[in-house]
């Protein structure tokens, strides 16, 4: 790690020089660095080595190829305000391929690809967005006669580093949903190896520009989970992280869009959120630099769990999600016994009752939290007449 009193040295005119180029002031540059390194999770003096890898380190050149996808990566990027892209692009990459930014056009563009890849050959690193069909030898995308297939084998070869930007390319994405025609998929399974992942229907681009960072500043991709995501970003459950979650766990569920509940913040479990079995860091990130609460449910809309394959464009939006580790309480032990209403022999024997058939049912709270509000209702009132019953009363 760099010493952070030689980075903050104003005197420095390399420091001096990228904050111009950045426009932004020093203190927003060094904060720059500081969040990309938390967003990292590495550990206090990393900002000063992001911040000198930035300042220093050869640009490294990126080759960025689009596929079946709808450019939201590329556009998404485009709206990242710390910096924008147009100053990353000076700054911390060479970006020297990509169909959407570059100027130049057919014959042209193709041989600024290959330029680039003659003269960064094993350097370079290459982003690919969009899915990649497979079916009919890949007839159904090509870009300069060359298919899609091809043209991303010919790439990866003499890579760097390969990243899939969005789900598309991670996974297959929304071009995969089913029925599939033209056998979309993602870049590792069209490679044969894994590659790293930036999953997202949209991704993050603060995910992406910490990874490049992370490439710059170490001279290696991040640690990646089993699907290639890296850790940093997708280690967590959304419903973990969720301003909502202190709704879920008191059972105040929106039901309808638009309704009180909805209104009110409530939490969106019931509208078919898929938080509880998403991992991505959407509500500690946002999007946009919009501010606080910036991303799909604090926007009041589900997660539709677009970070994770079989989840995202495979489940239904309104099917309930899969609980992966976290079930709710179904219901809260008083703290103060109401007043002149003593626990009796049969209360407790009650209260024991339910608490075993809340222990042998723990695997059904999920399924009773897709229940509707009244299949619930009476799922409960079901509930306590049974209680009663083997009460005595
Ligand atoms: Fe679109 Fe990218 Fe979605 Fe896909 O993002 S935002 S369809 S993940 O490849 O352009
Ligand atoms: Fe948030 Fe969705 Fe979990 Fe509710 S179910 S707490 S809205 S992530
Ligand atoms: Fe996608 Fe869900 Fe985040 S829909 S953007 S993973 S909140």
């Amino acid at each position: 790690m760099g010493d952070l009193n030689e980075i903050f040295d104003l005197e420095r005119k390399t420091l001096h020089d990228v904050v111009q180029r950045l426009d932004m002031s020093r203190r927003d540059f060094l904060q720059f660095c500081s969040t990309l390194a938390v967003a990292m999770g590495l550990p206090s003096g990393a900002e000063a080595a992001i911040a000198k890898a930035i300042e220093t380190a050869k640009r490294p050149s990126v080759i960025w190829l689009h596929f079946q996808e709808c450019t939201g990566c590329s556009e998404s990027l485009l709206r990242a305000e710390h910096p924008t892209l147009d100053k990353l692009i000076l700054d911390v990459i060479s970006l020297d391929y990509h169909e959407t930014l570059m100027a130049a056009a057919g014959h042209q563009a193709e041989a600024a690809r290959k330029d680039a890849m003659k003269a960064n050959k094993g350097k370079y690193v290459l982003v690919v967005e969009g899915a990649i069909p497979v079916k009919e030898n890949g007839i159904y995308c090509k870009i300069g006669g060359q298919t899609a297939i091809d043209m991303v084998k010919e790439c990866a070869a003499d890579a760097a580093a390969v990243i899939a930007i969005g789900s598309c390319a991670s996974w297959g994405g929304m071009p995969s949903t089913g029925p599939n025609p033209s056998g979309s998929t993602g870049l590792g399974e069209v490679l044969g190896k894994p590659v790293v992942t930036i999953p997202g229907c949209p991704p993050n681009p603060y995910n992406f520009l910490a990874t490049v960072v992370h490439f710059l500043t170490f001279g290696k991709l991040p640690e990646v989970d089993k699907l290639g995501r890296p850790k940093f970003a997708y280690s967590r459950l959304i419903h973990e992280n969720c301003e909502r979650r202190a709704h879920f766990d008191a059972g105040r569920f929106a039901i309808e869009f638009g309704d009180s509940g909805h209104r009110q913040g409530y939490c969106l479990y019931k509208l078919g959120c898929k938080g509880p079995e998403t991992y991505a860091n959407c509500p500690t990130l946002g999007f946009g630099d919009a501010g606080e609460n910036n991303w799909p449910v604090g926007c009041g809309h589900p997660c539709i769990g677009c970070t994770e394959k079989g989840v995202g464009f495979t489940k239904p939006i309104h099917q309930v999600s899969r609980m992966i580790n976290v079930a709710p309480p179904l219901q809260y032990p008083r703290i103060v016994e109401e007043q002149g209403q003593g626990a009796t022999f049969a209360s407790a024997a009650a209260l024991t009752a339910l608490a075993a058939a809340a222990a042998g049912a723990a695997a059904m709270l999920t399924r009773n939290l897709g229940l509707s509000h009244a299949a619930e209702e009476a799922q409960r009132a079901k509930d306590a007449s049974k209680a009663k019953e083997k009460e005595g009363v």
